[in-house]
């Protein structure tokens, strides 16, 4: 078969790129032809996406992939949980928040009095993150905003209804809202009844790979291109990642290493004991019918946080290639803290904060910029160790190996700190596992739309990565005494 080229979209927290993402039966080549910075815009003590800017940013980049080549689809994927509110007229309500934005700051207690944990857990799966959509949509109860709104539309939705006309809840994100019973692989009516929450507000579910719908004319003007179909993946950008992750045969756990790191495993059903309760782990839906259990770690998200506070105070020779070599020559170990501590959620001057988990927790409070840097890579590592080690015994798994995928797998520290915490080899890359899974699906999609019988399923997926993209293997080295610096972080 002729390869495809399809636009894949993926969309961070920290920063957007449009690839040109061409597939074939041996062949897999991504092409950046568009990245754009992005974050949460503070107003009036609010966190607000631009999302139309982020919507032209998308559209100057299908642009860009459609001036270079043929283009057959499109595909987006983004962070979770966001959403925006659109009305009957099918506009939007409102600005889309950030889920760090603090107006979900004391409603998990509310919801808990309606729907007690353990059940809510036992419909969905999912962790106790306050800013789950089920949070954010019950803080607007009662809101001019809530009750004008008719439909919900996750981000990457959202953006797809610009593109196409088509609502929808495609099947991956939808399973992040809080509001999706994992078990049926429906919208949870009970809950939205018991929250106060209408059912209608929540779009029929999409399959990752369904064909949505050509792009409106209006975007075939901008583009250049008619009938060009947007194609739905996985829309969760960790699903996406985890279609990317070139696992062969051995038994893995992955780390998909952006602005938040998610660690887990991919399973074929999802864990609901209460020990998974317990050690608030995730069962997100994935790709091709899979479970990620999984746990959000506060992820490189803490030290690009840093590097702004120190770019708003003007302080040279903190780039990041600066603060990795210098903390790659610190010493291991001297200050660890929790870098899952709430406090580190919302954006602020986040080397303080640092410095003062480590004065609470009666560790050296790291002074510079170098040392902050230390502290943030050796205590991420510390978290993976824990998590990789939680999921794998509460799976009932042994592992081979870590994979890391996202920008994080070009650490080379953060990795070589990953597999010695863990003492299993990491396999650090694609960077853009997530574009790359993004792509394939989308190629699998228009194969099967030509009547193809032979669709790659994930392994095959992977087994392309593998033959096309490089991975960097890092062994686990001895020497330093993690299971102390463990027992330091509580
Ligand atoms: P997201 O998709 O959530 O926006 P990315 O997967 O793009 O995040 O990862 C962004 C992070 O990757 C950055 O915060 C940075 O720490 C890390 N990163 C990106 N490029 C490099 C690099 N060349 N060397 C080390 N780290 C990098
Ligand atoms: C990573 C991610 C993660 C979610 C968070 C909101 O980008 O999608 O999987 O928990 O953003």
């Amino acid at each position: 078969a002729e390869p495809v080229r399809v636009a894949a979209v993926d969309l961070g927290a920290t920063s957007g790129r449009v690839m040109a993402c061409r597939v074939g039966a041996r062949t897999l080549h991504l092409e950046e032809l568009h990245r754009f910075g992005n974050g949460a815009v503070p107003v009036q003590g609010s966190l607000y996406w631009d999302v139309l800017g982020i919507h032209r940013e998308v559209l100057v980049g299908i642009r860009e992939v459609a001036r270079t080549g043929r283009l057959h689809g499109i595909g987006i994927d983004s962070w979770a949980v966001d959403y925006g509110l659109i009305d009957r007229d099918g506009r939007l309500v409102a600005n889309p928040r950030s889920h760090r934005d603090s107006r979900t700051d004391g409603v998990p207690a509310r919801v808990r009095k309606a729907v007690p944990d353990a059940e809510l857990y036992g419909v969905t799966g999912l962790q106790q993150l306050p800013f789950n959509t089920i949070y954010q949509l019950v803080s607007e109860l009662g809101t001019p905003a809530l009750e004008a709104a008719e439909r919900m539309l996750l981000l990457p939705d959202l953006l797809t209804y610009w593109l196409t006309g088509e609502v929808g809840a495609e099947r991956t994100n939808a399973s992040t809202t809080g509001l999706y019973d994992v078990r049926t692989g429906e919208w949870s009516q009970e809950l939205a009844e018991r929250t106060g929450l209408p059912l209608s507000l929540l779009p029929p579910v999409r399959e990752p790979g369904a064909v949505v719908g050509p792009v409106v004319a209006e975007v075939a003007e901008y583009v250049g291109l008619h009938d060009v179909p947007v194609i739905s993946v996985g829309s969760h950008d960790t699903a996406s990642a985890v279609v990317g992750v070139p696992a062969g045969e051995e038994s893995f756990a992955y780390i998909s290493s952006g602005t938040w790191s998610l660690v887990g495993l991919e399973l074929g059903s999802p864990v609901l004991t209460a020990e998974a309760r317990k050690a608030d782990f995730t069962n997100e839906t994935g790709v091709d019918g899979t479970i990620r259990f999984l746990k959000n770690v506060m992820g490189l998200w803490v030290l690009s946080e840093c590097l702004r506070t120190w770019a708003d105070r003007r302080l040279r020779d903190v780039t990041l290639p600066a603060l990795l070599a210098g903390a790659a020559d610190s010493p291991a170990l001297r200050s660890v803290v929790d870098i899952n501590d709430p406090q580190l959620l919302a954006p602020g001057d986040m080397p303080a904060r640092i410095q003062d988990l480590a004065r609470e927790a009666g560790e050296p409070v790291p002074r510079t910029p170098v040392a902050i840097t230390r502290t943030i890579l050796d205590s991420l590592a510390l978290a993976y160790r824990r998590n990789v080690r939680l999921a794998a015994s509460l799976a009932g798994r042994d592992l081979d190996v870590v994979h890391v995928v996202g920008g994080g797998a070009q650490n080379a520290l953060l990795c070589q700190l990953t597999a010695d915490a863990l003492e299993l080899p990491v396999l650090a890359g694609p960077a853009e596992a997530a574009a790359l899974g993004n792509g394939l699906v989308q190629a699998r999609a228009l194969r099967q739309l030509e009547g193809s019988a032979d669709l790659p399923d994930l392994a095959a997926m992977r087994a392309l990565i593998r033959r096309t993209h490089d991975v960097r293997r890092y062994e686990p080295t001895g020497g330093l005494d993690w299971d102390a610096a463990a027992s330091r972080v509580g």
